[in-house]
């Protein structure tokens, strides 16, 4: 039975844009009232992805949310007719409007937290949707994405649903971007990693930025899939890291099968964490790649996202390849460390720069815009939906992308009904294209 890692990527949204909405994300905040480009930003995330295939990956792709998000409207009390209640929550509270239009479901990292079968003790894979309860227009997500996996991975004996945990901030969940998995090959048993920002009940007095995950969520997660004893670390991300703005742990950190790359002071004490993670491993040996800070300093790791790379097993390829943002390429501490990587003849083999800009000005790297599934060949074909890329889904998706969306996005125009029902016509076609279903409020 053959396994791979197949990366889901999110389809950047029709309203892509610059809110500034999300407090101790450095990008984000930056890049605050910028127009952005949606169909530029939608082109490069199919380009990644389609690089990622022309590696000889398998990749999928997960679709935009329904923005504006008009059931969060309805929540806030506002009536009437779909231009009506845009009409009226603009008036009242643009910030409003602007949360409930964001396109932020394209980070497809903080979709959801997987548990592939062989990690778990009922052999099934397990999902759960991340609550993302620590910002408000992320919060709105979970019951979409959960609709949306489920068409995906048919519950049943191979997939397994849970619901997004309840409680708020306490139990604050981020999904796979605070989530590692390592293992000698994907199918084989791993060793699942969850890194947070702060105890559910605990003073975090050492944060200036919000610690998003809690321990205490990572733990319900690791519980409720039944990982197999002695499987499973976890370890509070370095305050210090949050502070300088990577508010998850895959702004500083990513793994691939046996190797662990990340930032010295991505955790407070590396060289227990390297223990304990060989220890969880067994005979499996690890490579960890850690890079110091007198070599890439973090606030340059944050600017750049040099940890926020993909980094993959390509089969076309001999040793493994990191999927970089052009970003890297222009700061000189990172560009002179990843070129010294790669000709030291460790496991990292090969250095993919693109450009990703759209998505990087909020604070999203290629990581980010990937959710990470390991699947078996039997697993891919209980999959519903039409969501692997081959050229033609490619082709289909590039011309759909073309037809809809706009060039050229201010904050301001969020309140123009008309881009309202540009991007529900382009929802609506896309549904149809990747063969999902009604899974958005405003088709049902
Ligand atoms: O949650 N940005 C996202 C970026 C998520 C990146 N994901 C990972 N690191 N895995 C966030 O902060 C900004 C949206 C805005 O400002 O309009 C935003 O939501």
């Amino acid at each position: 039975m053959a396994w791979r890692e197949v990366n889901f990527d999110g389809i950047v949204g029709p309203t892509h844009n610059y809110a500034g909405l999300s407090y101790g994300n450095v990008a984000s905040a930056k890049h605050k009232g910028m127009v952005a480009n949606p169909r530029e930003g939608v082109l490069q995330g199919l380009e990644k992805a389609n690089h990622l295939r022309s590696l000889g990956m398998t990749q999928g792709v997960l679709p935009p949310h329904d923005r504006p998000h008009l059931k969060a409207l309805r929540d806030h009390g506002f009536t009437g007719s779909d231009a009506d209640m845009l009409a009226a929550a603009w008036k009242a509270n643009p910030a409003l409007v602007a949360n409930v239009s964001s396109s932020a479901t394209m980070w497809t990292a903080n979709a959801a937290t997987i548990s592939p079968s062989p990690d778990t003790v009922d052999g099934r894979t397990h999902f759960t949707p991340a609550n993302l309860a620590a910002m408000y227009h992320r919060s709105l997500e979970a019951p979409v994405t959960a609709r949306i996996l489920k068409v995906m991975f048919p519950e049943g004996d191979r997939f397994a649903h849970h619901d997004p945990l309840v409680g708020g901030t306490h139990m604050g969940d981020e999904g796979a971007a605070n989530h590692s998995r390592f293992c000698a090959d994907y199918g084989a048993e791993g060793v699942a990693l969850y890194v947070y920002g702060r105890g559910a009940f605990a003073n975090a007095a050492d944060l200036t930025f919000p610690g998003r995950q809690t321990e205490e969520a990572s733990r319900a997660i690791a519980r409720s899939h039944g990982l197999k004893d002695g499987k499973t670390l976890f370890v509070r991300q370095n305050p210090a890291a949050i502070n300088a703005g990577a508010f998850h742990n895959d702004v500083v950190a990513v793994s691939n099968r046996n190797v662990h790359f990340y930032h010295e002071q991505a955790f407070e004490d590396p060289d227990q964490l390297d223990r304990d993670i060989q220890a969880a491993m067994g005979d499996v040996a690890m490579q960890f790649v850690r890079v110091t800070a007198d070599k890439v300093p973090l606030a340059d790791a944050v600017k750049s996202y040099l940890f926020n790379s993909q980094l993959i097993s390509a089969p076309s390829r001999e040793g493994m390849t990191l999927i970089l943002p052009t970003e890297v390429a222009e700061t000189p501490s990172t560009k002179a460390y990843v070129d010294e990587l790669i000709a030291s003849g460790g496991p990292i083999r090969h250095a993919d720069y693109l450009d990703v800009r759209q998505s990087m000005r909020n604070g999203g790297g290629p990581a980010c815009l990937r959710l990470r599934v390991a699947l078996s060949d039997e697993d891919q074909a209980a999959m519903g939906s039409n969501s692997i890329l081959d050229d033609a889904l490619v082709e289909t998706l590039r011309d759909w992308a073309k037809k809809h969306y706009r060039d050229r996005l201010a904050v301001e125009d969020l309140a123009d009904p008309k881009l309202m029902e540009e991007s529900f016509a382009a929802l609506d076609e896309l549904t149809q294209i990747l063969k999902l279903g009604s899974v958005y409020d405003f088709q049902r």
